[in-house]
């Protein structure tokens, strides 16, 4: 079995009998891959056995539809492997909607704090209630209440499929105090305490974490990626000028020879969300646009995205004023709107949040990039304390690192909408090499464990409303990632 081959179903965590695989030629499998992704992958925990039925199956259907789309152009996906999109499900949604949804979200990340150190013995909330007083226990929940109680304490309320328990935080332990203060409403975390009547007294709070440790993953080669985010075409704020002179950029005719040296060597450019600014986003919106017609803006963007040059991949994922239905996991914008974008050959479109995989070979394992455009980020920034006074809207990493020790894109109910269903898409299950958001129009960068975060800035300059609110907004700026040496650079286009 060829040793590409076997990399592209590893790395897919799919296990295959290497006597099924030989009817599969390496140079025809794009299209099997894409639809091992899309129709099995996205829905099926890994390791994932792959029947020899199924593999046929899909095969087959793979054979047709190359054939089909024969008298397109050969789509150049480079080395990008996408690892988790959602399908879209419209099912009318029901309260078990939402109690399956929640039950999801708690197995998961039970999977994850589940033989952390002090929860090793934990017990269902339930059995909790049983146990004596004085009896040290430890137990996981999800919050499903959070307040200061008279007396300055406060007070939590846990839930897991077998019940709910009350928890107490002194205030005197001020450390956790502090900790459990800033927690938010219906993430799930570990505890524990002694028991007292019917209530936990608290004295460790486990999140779940990132490991901090870990090695931060290097190419190789000298490559490069950059991060975009809120372009807004359409907007009558939108900063044309400034965004014809990155993609010139990207052509090699801005800047100094050093840099035109290095831009070469960009392969990949990563766009998270907000690529139009829409129609009918915000009441009024209509006297802030210059392309009225959704169709027209998206043209627009394409015509000005197709010049970046061919072999750069450009990875694409919807924001809440692209034409998509605001409730997260949003969909891929629809190829109806956006044909001629879908067609270019360098351009992958994805769901929001997506996770992909970039440049892998026969002698790396590439880098996993989780893109989530960041409608959450504006609840945590005016709701939790540590957000807000570490740096608010103009430190969005803050946010970012906050939400990647819950490993949640959105854990309040409050803070996004979405769709409920038999799973919470928005756990972060895996811990990418590269966690990209924008949103807040503001660009951003930290480093937590072996993930960077990466905030992109915007190309739209101040709105009204933003000036009402006091944003201020942080305008055509690109981060520059070198995945040899993982340094980043800020590139400014403003003027
Ligand atoms: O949002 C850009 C930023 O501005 C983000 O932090 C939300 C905030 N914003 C913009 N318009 C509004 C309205 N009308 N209400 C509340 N917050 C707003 P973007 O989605 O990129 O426009
Ligand atoms: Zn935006
Ligand atoms: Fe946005």
């Amino acid at each position: 079995m060829n040793e590409k081959l076997i990399h592209l179903f590893l790395k897919r965590g799919v296990l295959i009998s290497p006597n099924i695989v030989k009817d599969l030629d390496i140079e025809k499998s794009d299209n099997f891959f894409k639809i091992l992704d899309s129709e099995i992958l996205s829905k099926e925990k890994s390791p994932y056995l792959l029947s020899s039925e199924k593999f046929n199956e899909i095969l087959k259907k793979s054979i047709i539809s190359d054939n089909e789309m024969h008298s397109e152009p050969l789509k150049n996906k480079g080395n990008i492997i996408i690892l988790k999109e959602y399908q879209e499900n419209t099912d009318k949604k029901t309260v078990k909607d939402f109690t399956a949804h929640y039950k999801n979200r708690y197995e998961k990340l039970k999977g994850l704090l589940q033989g952390k150190r002090n929860l090793q013995n934990v017990i269902s909330i339930n059995r909790a209630l049983n146990k004596k007083q004085r009896e040290e226990v430890s137990v996981i929940g999800l919050i499903s209440d959070k307040h200061i109680t008279k007396n300055k304490n406060i007070l939590l309320k846990l839930e897991d499929p077998t019940g709910s328990i009350s928890v107490l935080i002194n205030q005197n332990k001020e450390d956790l105090f502090e900790e459990a203060y800033n927690l938010t409403l219906d993430e799930v975390i570990g505890i524990t305490g002694s028991m007292g009547n019917k209530i936990v007294f608290s004295n460790e709070l486990i999140l779940p974490g990132y490991p901090i440790h870990n090695e931060i993953k290097k190419s190789n080669e000298e490559v490069y990626m950059a991060v975009l985010s809120d372009i807004h075409v359409g907007s009558t704020m939108f900063l044309e000028e400034e965004f014809k002179k990155f993609i010139n950029w990207t052509k090699g005719n801005e800047g100094n020879e050093e840099q035109k040296k290095i831009v070469k060597k960009l392969k990949y450019i990563f766009i998270v969300g907000d690529l139009v600014d829409g129609i009918g986003i915000y009441p009024g919106q209509e006297d802030e646009l210059n392309i009225l017609d959704i169709k027209d803006q998206y043209s627009k963007f394409t015509e000005l995205i197709k010049e970046i040059r061919p072999d750069i991949n450009i990875i694409i994922c919807p924001g809440n004023h692209d034409a998509v239905r605001i409730a997260e996991p949003q969909p891929k914008i629809s190829k109806e709107l956006t044909k001629s974008l879908w067609d270019l050959p360098n351009v992958t479109m994805l769901t929001n949040p997506a996770t992909v995989n970039i440049h892998s070979n026969e002698k790396e394992e590439g880098f996993d990039i989780l893109l989530y455009h960041g409608y959450s980020l504006d609840y945590y920034i005016n709701n939790i304390d540590k957000v807000r006074n570490g740096g608010g809207y103009d430190k969005p990493e803050v946010a970012m690192k906050y939400l990647l020790s819950k490993r949640h894109l959105a854990p309040s109910h409050g803070s996004s909408l979405f769709i409920p269903g038999k799973e919470d898409h928005l756990v972060i299950e895996k811990i990418p090499d590269f966690f990209l958001m924008g949103h807040v129009h503001k660009s951003g960068i930290d480093q937590a464990g072996k993930t960077t975060l990466i905030c992109g800035s915007c190309w739209q300059s101040i709105t009204p409303f933003q000036e009402k609110v006091g944003h201020k907004p942080e305008t055509s700026k690109v981060q520059l990632v070198n995945l040899q040496t993982r340094k980043i650079k800020v590139m400014n286009f403003g003027k």
